[in-house]
């Protein structure tokens, strides 16, 4: 038992590499993983409890809110608000800023997607929560205002996400490599599982939609078209893995390598995925695994937000396989 390492241990060791921070990051990281396992929970027995279904609300993306997404929204809300460690946050579920009740101490922001993927909710496929933690850079915590959500993603101190699938997978780096941890129900902790993950300089999977092909501009149409053509000596024809569940697809890639790709369409100009809580997490992670995440042209996290829902293309995955899509994509192929 002495070399299981938990997930809060593990922080703390990480903790050591930020003296500036005085524990506040272990704090937040513990926040999050506890939050996750109130997730888990309800997660893992969706076909048992009356948690299925529609609430016939809709949330600011227009879409269907199922009971679980709004179970997963608040569960992230009041477990990790009432800690007063985030100064304010922001949800894909909820319109504006979130401001904690006590966050008159909070230097953090967080930044979230509480249940991703959730049109798979029903049908038993894996879906994730994700996150994305800022400092805070209003002084006075109770002054804390959408500016401080509107921050690029290279400023982000950690980033994560948890995958409820065959098992319950946490990962998360803090800028110092990334680490996947798996719930072990029978203590009720998240066990290290995945020190260090790097991810293969190139893969043999790609993710896209392919059903969306009529939407697709003329380069991603060449680029499929290159992906699935024979050719030995660069591994082609690469094999589809398309979940239809963001946070599967990448954590697929991430372990075995390949890329993932939602480009711009012509339903979703500037892509339909939402930068601040989903293209910039993963894209952390994915560089700090080796990787690379870019919306075709400019890296994900050098990107100034403009607005706290705003989407984005996004191009992430093993570097070599990126590099590949966005030749074709800015018309170098
Ligand atoms: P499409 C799920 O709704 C989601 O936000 C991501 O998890 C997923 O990668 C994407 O949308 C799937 O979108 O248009 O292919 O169904």
């Amino acid at each position: 038992m002495s070399n299981l390492i938990t997930i809060e241990r593990h922080i703390l060791e990480q903790q050591r590499l930020f003296p500036e921070a005085h524990g506040e990051l272990t704090d937040l990281l513990t926040d999050v993983a506890f939050a996750a396992k109130l997730v888990r929970k309800e997660v893992v027995r969706a076909g048992l409890a009356d948690i299925l279904g529609f609430t016939g609300s809709t949330n600011v993306q227009g879409e269907e809110v199922k009971k679980l997404d709004l179970f997963a929204n608040e569960q992230i809300i009041s477990a990790i608000g009432a800690h007063g460690r985030f100064a304010v946050m922001g949800s894909e579920e909820n319109e504006e800023i979130i401001i904690p009740t006590n966050n008159e101490s909070g230097n953090y922001v967080l930044l979230f997607d509480p249940l991703d993927g959730s049109s798979n909710i029903d049908v038993n496929v894996s879906v994730g929560t994700i996150f994305s933690i800022y400092k805070l850079k209003t002084s006075d915590p109770t002054k804390a205002n959408l500016a401080d959500c509107l921050q690029p993603g290279a400023e982000q101190v950690a980033a994560g996400y948890v995958i409820y699938g065959s098992s319950v997978v946490m990962v998360y780096t803090t800028g110092h490599g990334v680490h996947g941890f798996t719930y072990d129900p029978t203590i009720g902790e998240f066990l290290l599982s995945h020190e260090n993950i790097t991810t293969p300089k190139s893969g043999k999977y790609y993710s896209m939609n392919e059903g969306s092909y009529a939407q697709f501009n003329e380069s991603t149409k060449k680029y499929l078209d290159y992906i699935k053509t024979e050719d030995k000596a660069t591994g082609r024809p690469y094999s589809t893995r398309y979940i239809g569940s963001l946070v599967a697809d990448f954590h697929r890639n991430l372990l075995t390598g390949g890329v993932f790709i939602y480009p711009p369409t012509t339903k979703h100009q500037n892509g339909k995925l939402r930068l601040m809580y989903e293209a910039n997490p993963l894209a952390f992670i994915c560089e700090q695994a080796g990787g690379r995440a870019t919306n075709g042209r400019d890296r994900i996290l050098d990107i100034q937000p403009a607005e706290l829902h705003q989407r984005t293309p996004l191009y992430i995955g093993s570097t070599d396989d990126v590099i590949v899509a966005e030749e074709f994509e800015q018309g170098k192929r």
